[in-house]
């Protein structure tokens, strides 16, 4: 299939919240730094939902959802060097140059090398896509579009993997788990002793609680409206729980309450612009510092008292909890394969591509961490 274009199934976002289409997609041959891969696992992440429900700027129809997922590098184009074909990956949405300014500035993950073509679902080469359906473009999402039997994406997006690691397992290491621990890992840097407030106990707010256990946070906070997240929540590290819906007071006043003060530290794992309000005020004066993990749909706006500033609370944000992922997504897949980290722990539903449509329902209900989908 070398050099060759490929026709496999994907499935198609052709219109915001319109179910999803699986299609027999034409993937192009990889061009000069690029790389196709065979997807055999993806997940489902809620930014995916999140840009087919139309409220994500920098969402193209049509395309090709997905950008938590394992595979095996069909072939590559010229000048690729640091994988061939057979090689196990993960494809990473936040890529790694080594060369830019961001990489090499010490100060983030963040890279600079493709993300001006990822955004508008191109590739870097040539602003085109890879993906056609009867000679109509496809836009790719995020530089990965895993909901595809084939996809292709740059070389510097592209973390190769220990090959004894399960693939239908590791894809998770593609986005959730690592965001949440690195949230608290590399972003807010917990140390020992610290209390801790997690906002949304979804996939991302457990792996926040698995950090914070990791890291010797004494005090593990899980706040959700839904009561039902606490018993899953405690096997990742969740020693208390608030609903704010059980309290008349605004939610920062309950946790200030509860912790003397204020909690050292405290995520949100939502997306909701309120609560990260909350986050924020609910967090210890002189030094209490807010991670910004959930993602807002756009014209939405974060406000707060500067005072709140003046007074010595930080607020940060994190993608991909920092991770340099190149570099990391292998550190963590060993770190997996030593136990040091869970991963099936998070994976509460598995079903086929052809499936996809149900998986998003599921994803809606609240039972569902994360749905792995066969390709
Ligand atoms: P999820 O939907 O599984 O979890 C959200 C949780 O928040 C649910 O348990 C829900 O009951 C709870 N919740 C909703 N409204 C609430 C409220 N007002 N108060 C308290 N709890 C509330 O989502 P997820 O997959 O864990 O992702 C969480 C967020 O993180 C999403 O916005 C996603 O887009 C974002 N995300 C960001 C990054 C990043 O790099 N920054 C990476 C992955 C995901
Ligand atoms: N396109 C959206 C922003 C989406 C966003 O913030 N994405 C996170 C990752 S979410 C993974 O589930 C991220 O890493 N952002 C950094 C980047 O370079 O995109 C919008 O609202 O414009
Ligand atoms: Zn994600």
């Amino acid at each position: 299939t070398q050099g060759q274009v490929i026709t496999c199934k994907a499935a198609v976002a052709y219109e915001p919240n319109k179910p999803l289409v699986i299609e027999n997609v034409q993937v192009a041959p990889p061009q000069a730094g690029e790389v196709r891969i065979k997807i055999l696992f993806t997940a489902l992440c809620h930014t995916d939902a999140y840009t087919w429900s139309g409220k994500d700027p920098e969402g193209l129809f049509p395309c090709i959802l997905g950008h938590e997922a394992a595979g095996v590098v069909e072939s590559v184009g010229e000048g690729v060097t640091e994988v061939q074909p057979g090689d196990h990956v993960i494809p990473c949405y936040q890529a790694e140059c080594r060369e830019c300014k961001f990489c090499k500035s010490g100060k983030t993950n963040l890279c600079g090398k493709v993300r001006s073509a990822t955004g508008v679902g191109v590739m870097m080469n040539d602003r085109k896509s890879r993906f056609s359906v009867n000679g109509k473009p496809i836009y790719h999402f995020m530089g990965t579009s895993t909901f595809s039997q084939y996809t292709v994406v740059h070389d510097v997006s592209v973390a190769k993997i220990d090959p004894q690691a399960p693939l239908e397992k590791v894809c998770l290491l593609g986005c959730g788990v690592p965001t949440g621990l690195g949230a608290v890992w590399n972003t807010a840097k917990v140390e020992p002793g610290s209390n801790v407030a997690i906002f949304g106990l979804g996939t991302v707010g457990l792996a926040v609680a698995e950090g914070a256990k990791t890291a010797g946070a004494t005090r593990i906070i899980g706040i959700d409206i839904d009561s039902k997240k606490y018993e899953t929540a405690k096997k990742f590290g969740v020693n208390e729980f608030v609903n704010p819906k059980d309290h008349q007071k605004p939610i920062q006043e309950v946790i200030v309450d509860l912790t003397d003060g204020g909690v050292d530290y405290s995520f949100e794992c939502i997306g909701n612009v309120s609560v990260m309000r909350a986050a924020l005020e609910c967090c210890h004066k002189g030094w209490g510092t807010s991670v910004i993990v959930g993602v807002a749909a756009s014209g939405q706006e974060i406000s707060t008292r500067p005072f709140q500033l003046v007074t010595g609370r930080v607020w940060k944000g994190t993608a991909f909890g920092g991770f340099k992922s190149r570099t990391q997504v292998p550190w963590l897949v060993e770190k997996y394969m030593n136990k040091e980290i869970k991963v099936d722990e998070y994976i509460t539903h598995n079903m086929t591509l052809g499936e996809i449509n149900k998986a998003f329902d599921l994803l809606h209900e609240g039972t569902c961490l994360r749905c792995v989908l066969s390709t």
